[in-house]
């Protein structure tokens, strides 16, 4: 028996901890990759240099991340390609969420958002409160207003047009232009439905109507959520009578060809299992593959456009001026709490380390990972900035969708607090807007630079 810090063990694990410790190699410097770990998996090594060459790797590659023991070489391959796309950036933004209201027609399993209409909690925004909003939003030196609500029944399309158009021109007043991102692809076919725009015979038509509709009123991009995990049987046992994934990407077609960035979630950790994960970054990869090849990338011999192949620019001074394409995959974690399926009890904290890294691996064509502090808290968010994530969100103010660990709707952090988190992972924290342009600023006064 030996003594240990952390009180009597017997010799044969002691013998196990110092074996596991004991690193085979070091680089010169004495800092740097530790190999001969007990537990490294050497089939990754192949998974490495292909993705650092810039290959497509395949759902069997995804199944061997999710399984290997090895999860440091899992995160050290996702941070080496991270630093290949962003060297030492870490990006955050000053942005406001809005709810403009919480009634919704569904009742989605995972969630804990929705009220009915009556329903204790229920609200519905007017316009005065989105002016006050917006306001405050620009006096706090907000670039950006994220807003997203329930399918609700009963506000006529008329409402939607003029609450882009309110934030803008309220913005404008104070001298700001706030970028309005809004509405995911759930709300915008509810949207098409409620504006009678949305024919059996022709949806996409619907779907281009609110879409040009919206960006005339000054809508500036969408959103990534209400995507869930693109999986028939996963739709109906947690969101059933939501719009499917054929739909979801629809919506987000139509936004490029439209010239609107949009962004991509995935809700994992609930009913999905990991192979249904990998199928859904699989079809928002190919989406993303048509996406950038219509804004003239060349695909390789199986259609992939990898941004990690040599010589390939990301994005182009004319991708930012015509825009079109998915910006950023933000995982979401299952935030069970107050939900129908709080039974579950949601992904474990090395489960979102390792889904973040294969995120960051699978979708070769996104530019950029979101750690979503929100759903994360900002100190495993600090985490996943070292395990492929390069951004973030925001200092988002008010957050109703979910509330972790109890958190009021007030879930503010300040610009200090995200720069700190960034530098601190080693990263050069750079505040960019919702377009990832990088932002100057006086106080709360800002403008995009070049
Ligand atoms: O659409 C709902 C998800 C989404 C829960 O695009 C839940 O920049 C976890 O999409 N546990 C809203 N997730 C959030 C979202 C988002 C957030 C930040 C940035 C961006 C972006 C997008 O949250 C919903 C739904 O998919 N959600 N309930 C839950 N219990």
């Amino acid at each position: 028996m030996i003594t240990h810090p952390g009180g009597p063990i017997n010799s044969s694990a002691a013998d196990i901890i110092t074996r596991e410790v004991r690193p085979a190699t070091r680089s010169p410097s004495g800092i740097g990759h530790v190999r001969g770990r007990a537990n490294r998996d050497l089939r990754l090594d192949d998974v490495r240099k292909r993705a650092l060459a810039g290959e497509r790797l395949t759902l069997a590659d995804g199944e061997l991340l999710y399984t290997t023991p090895d999860l440091w070489a899992v995160f050290e391959m996702a941070d080496a390609v991270r630093r290949k796309l962003h060297p030492t950036a870490g990006y955050y933004n000053v942005n406001r969420h809005m709810n403009y209201s919480n009634v919704c027609a569904l009742s989605c399993t995972f969630c804990e958002f929705h009220r009915k209409q009556g329903q204790d909690g229920a609200y519905t925004r007017d316009l005065d409160y989105v002016r006050e909003q917006t306001r405050s939003a620009v006096e706090s030196g907000a670039t950006e207003m994220h807003v997203v609500g329930g399918l609700h029944p009963y506000l006529p399309w008329s409402y939607y047009p003029a609450l882009v158009a309110t934030i803008r021109d309220e913005a404008a007043k104070l001298g700001s232009a706030l970028h309005v991102k809004a509405f995911t692809a759930v709300e915008i076919v509810h949207l098409a439905k409620i504006a009678k725009r949305y024919t059996a015979s022709d949806r996409t038509a619907g779907i281009r109507w609110v879409l040009e509709q919206l960006k005339d009123a000054g809508l500036g991009s969408l959103p990534g959520g209400g995507a869930e995990v693109f999986d028939d049987r996963v739709h109906d046992e947690a969101f059933k009578g939501k719009i499917r994934s054929d739909i979801w990407l629809d919506v987000h077609q139509i936004a490029h060809e439209l010239g609107l960035n949009t962004n991509a979630t995935i809700l994992y950790g609930h009913v999905e299992d990991r192979r249904e994960r990998l199928v859904h970054m699989d079809m928002l990869r190919k989406a993303q593959d048509e996406a950038l090849s219509r804004l003239g990338y060349d695909a390789d011999a199986h259609g992939a456009v990898t941004l990690t192949r040599q010589g390939v620019e990301m994005p182009t001074p004319a991708m930012n001026e015509r825009g079109g394409y998915f910006q950023t995959i933000t995982p979401l974690p299952f935030v069970p709490d107050g939900s129908v399926l709080e039974r579950l009890p949601g992904p474990s904290g090395l489960e979102n380390l390792r889904t973040l890294a294969i995120a960051r691996l699978m979708l070769d064509n996104f530019l950029h990972v979101k750690a979503f502090w929100i759903m994360q808290t900002l100190n495993a968010a600090q985490l996943m900035l070292q395990c492929g994530a390069d951004d973030l969100d925001g200092t988002v103010v008010w957050y109703d969708i979910t509330k972790v660990g109890g958190a009021s709707t007030h879930q503010e952090v300040t610009v200090r607090d995200l720069q700190r988190a960034i530098r601190e992972a080693g990263f050069e924290p750079i505040e960019r807007d919702t377009l990832y342009r990088p932002v100057m600023r006086e106080g709360t006064r800002w403008w995009v630079g070049k």
